[in-house]
């Protein structure tokens, strides 16, 4: 049959007409890629990782009929950095994307270019924060910069534009629609399907709104942790959910509840159309007075904080997993689930509590791991778990073995692609992790520092200059930096020297950070 097609195909395209049908075979020997990302989703917020905080049936699929890892880390745990990483291969200091301030440069090699220039068709939908025009892609329709929950503005092809709806389920639409409609089929693709949520503020969908509001969320066994034994970043952090979070903002009052005073909330609340300012305002207006009858204060007041921040947070993922579930079916439907691969990672983890806080940034545990699923029938048995230590940067090179395109040399991360599908177990036992974003919002200082499988140091620097060292094995919720501790003298000076090592491969020293400190400020006049 196929060499029949081929031999029509010649005859005809010799005689200067190719008939659709026939030019149009889709490409099946080379898999399609869905990357999904979502933003600032903790692994701690998947049933499949069995904290039991929710419930996330879809995403589980992929764990189900495909692989799970248990140890996936960021080199730089923050939005713009992560997502610079993920699409170059490359550290932060080598892509030039340090921070959430400041440009990316698109100029530079990324794998849904290398993928398009081999014959992949390719598209970018939802949230990638990157400002510029997006490189790499026959079909962009992104969100301006952080996005919106309500009606959001989209950026289709370099055209902006507001839409009436809700932001996961519009990027799902959109996804949807470009898999079905817009795509070359005749080729095989890479979709890179990234949602805004669960970012801050946390804004659920409205039919998400009275969800979770019967559960009790237990407090980790670390929230009111108090820093004893730790160094000056954890004290100085602005990232507590009693100490830290809004009012308004976070907690989703329109008016102050002790000072009466119209909150920032007002600017989502302006955003919405009248149906969904009336859904807002019935889930939430009574369970707000009568917060501010009560007058809670101590624990009272930190366990109704946290259990607002984690029922919201939870409530974003719902439609993040509805809009998995969607994009399963179709493949499934369309007969495209055995030749594509399926990805779901966050652009970095999140802190649901522990130690009192919510946010990133830190090389503690909750949220330098980000969760990765992969689903790949083809290759993956079902039901696989991986605890070996990948990174972000591992993405790019194993998409690109995926898809037969040869390696680049500037490419830092490798591919898991033998340790996934169980053909290999050698892999790297060390990692190196590097954060920039100080002075910033949340105050988390400038570190740096190397994981193995056991323990973690880590160098804060820039206006301090101090170190931590944590035995993961006795202490995996990071409660006691044994760094001065005597017993761990000869594993210290083994981790300085592995950290020194993996620097030098990486290409990172005091002197490449020198470029990205701080320029000093100017004396007033
Ligand atoms: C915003 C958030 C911060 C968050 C950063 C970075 N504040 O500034 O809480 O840490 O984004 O997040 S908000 O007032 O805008 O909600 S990141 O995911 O983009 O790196
Ligand atoms: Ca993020």
């Amino acid at each position: 049959m196929k060499i029949i097609r081929i031999g029509i195909t010649l005859v005809l395209g010799f005689a200067g007409f190719i008939p659709e049908c026939v030019a149009k075979i889709p490409d099946q020997t080379r898999p399609n890629i869905i990357f999904i990302m979502s933003d600032d989703h903790g692994y701690q917020a998947i049933s499949a990782y069995g904290s039991g905080l929710n419930s996330t049936p879809n995403i589980d699929r992929l764990a189900k009929e495909g692989a799970i890892f248990s140890r996936a880390f960021v080199t730089n745990s923050l939005c713009a950095p992560s997502r610079a990483v993920m699409l170059t291969g490359k550290y932060s200091h080598i892509n030039g994307k340090v921070d959430n301030e400041g440009g990316f440069n698109w100029n530079q090699m990324s794998f849904p270019k290398l993928l398009q220039q081999n014959g992949y068709q390719t598209a970018l939908i939802g949230k990638i924060h990157l400002d510029g025009l997006p490189q790499g892609f026959d079909y962009s329709n992104v969100l301006p910069g952080q996005g919106e929950y309500y009606n959001p503005d989209f950026i289709e092809n370099g055209v902006r534009k507001q839409v009436p709806g809700y932001v996961t389920t519009l990027t799902t639409k959109y996804a949807l629609d470009w898999l079905e409609n817009k795509r070359d089929k005749s080729k095989p693709f890479c979709l890179l399907y990234h949602q805004k949520a669960p970012h801050r503020n946390w804004l659920p969908e409205e039919k998400y709104l009275n969800l979770y509001e019967d559960r009790d969320f237990p407090f980790p066994d670390n929230f009111f942790d108090d820093f004893t034994s730790r160094g000056t970043a954890a004290h100085t952090q602005e990232m507590g959910i009693v100490k830290d979070m809004m009012w308004g903002h976070d907690m989703k009052f329109e008016n102050d509840p002790y000072t009466g005073k119209a909150t920032n909330f007002m600017a989502d609340i302006l955003r919405m159309d009248e149906q969904q300012r009336n859904a807002w305002r019935s889930a939430y207006d009574a369970k707000n007075e009568e917060f501010r009858k009560a007058k809670l204060t101590g624990k009272d007041l930190a366990k109704w904080k946290y259990q607002r921040y984690l029922r919201d947070y939870l409530k974003c993922i719902q439609s993040i997993d509805d809009g998995v579930g969607e994009v399963l079916d179709y493949l499934d439907k369309s007969g495209l689930t055995q030749n594509t691969i399926v990805v779901y990672t966050s652009d970095q983890g999140f802190y649901l509590g522990e130690h009192g806080w919510f946010d990133k940034r830190f090389m503690y545990e909750e949220s330098f791991r980000t969760p990765l699923l992969i689903r790949y029938p083809r290759e993956i048995k079902p039901g696989t778990v991986i605890n070996q230590m990948v990174m972000n940067l591992d993405y790019a090179p194993t998409f690109l073995s995926y898809a037969g395109v040869n390696e680049q040399k500037e490419i830092q991360g490798e591919s898991f692609r033998q340790v996934v599908s169980g053909k290999s177990a050698i892999w790297r036992d060390a990692i190196y992790y590097h954060y920039f974003e100080y002075p910033g919002v949340h105050a988390v200082k400038r570190h740096y520092g190397v994981r193995t499988e056991r323990y973690k140091l880590i160098h804060f620097y820039y206006d301090i200059d101090e170190w931590e060292l944590y035995d993961l094995e006795k202490d995996p919720h990071e409660m006691k930096n044994v760094y001065d501790d005597p017993v761990y003298n000869g594993i210290r000076t083994d981790l300085y020297n592995r950290l020194k090592a993996l620097r030098t491969k990486y290409k990172d020293s005091d002197e490449v950070m020198q470029q990205f400190l701080p320029k000093k400020k100017k004396e007033p006049l």
